[in-house]
């Protein structure tokens, strides 16, 4: 999203931006980041909520797999996002990422809104992902609900030129259109589908507690996501 119009607008604002309290290098709360021209992709936790993935197996996943890619990022960084402060993931999230030492500059969490995070919480992200569901359509619920009404319907269309649907583990880049009100309000010039497993049998290709299958398929879904993110940032 460098080079957008939006994007002096953001700069100015970026010095704003407040990474979340428990930053993993000081332990400080709400300590102010200066960052330059720095590309930044938010991503909820997939499976955790809807599709009921285990928490303490998903962090284990969300750290190996940002520990594997945060040394490709250069210049980009990830933020892992939740809604409330009570999270239990981002908190085993946090603890996890503390003992491997992760650099809290190039990884981090954040409480907030994820289709609010600039306007909201001045944080600027380029790209943010979605835990979407199988036919990449709007609705359900958590944060794919949330991302499809708050990007408007040209996301929907933009979406279905890249892909009809999604497969469990894999990832869809969709450029924002520059009508679409998480571009022109947030900054976001990409969403991210990510399909990850799922183990609610309300919900479609339950895997009935196989945590075998379960696993392997989330570390697919982290390696898509942070792939597809790159694919961006070059
Ligand atoms: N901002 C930030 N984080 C959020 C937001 C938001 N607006 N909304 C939810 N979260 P979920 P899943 C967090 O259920 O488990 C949908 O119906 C939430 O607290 O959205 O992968 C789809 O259509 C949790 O930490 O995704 C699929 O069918 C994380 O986002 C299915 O749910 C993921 O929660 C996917 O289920």
């Amino acid at each position: 999203c460098k080079g957008t119009t939006k994007e002096s607008l953001l700069l100015g604002a970026a010095s704003k931006e407040v990474k979340e309290s428990e930053d993993l290098a000081k332990g400080s709360v709400d300590a102010d980041v200066s960052v330059g021209d720095i590309t930044t992709l938010a991503f909820p936790s997939i499976s955790t909520a809807d599709f009921q993935f285990n928490n303490e197996k998903a962090s284990d996943i969300i750290v190996e797999k940002v520990e594997e890619f945060v040394n490709k990022l250069e210049n980009a960084r990830l933020v892992l996002v939740d809604l409330s402060h009570g999270s239990k993931i981002l908190s085993l999230v946090r603890a996890k990422a503390a003992k491997r030492n992760i650099d809290s500059k190039k990884f981090f969490t954040f409480v907030g809104d994820i289709t609010r995070l600039y306007s909201q919480g001045g944080l600027r992200c380029n790209a943010i992902a979605n835990a979407a569901n199988w036919r990449l359509k709007p609705g359900g619920g958590g944060v794919n609900a949330a991302i499809f009404a708050a990007a408007g319907p040209s996301l929907e269309t933009a979406t279905k030129e890249r892909a009809k649907s999604l497969l469990p583990g894999h990832a869809v880049v969709v450029p924002l259109p520059s009508d679409s009100p998480l571009y022109t309000r947030e900054g976001v010039s990409h969403v991210i589908h990510v399909l990850g497993p799922n183990m609610n049998p309300q919900r479609p290709n339950s895997l009935n507690n196989d945590y075998t299958k379960g696993c392997s398929i989330l570390r697919e879904t982290y390696t898509s996501l942070f792939t597809g993110f790159l694919s961006i940032v070059r």
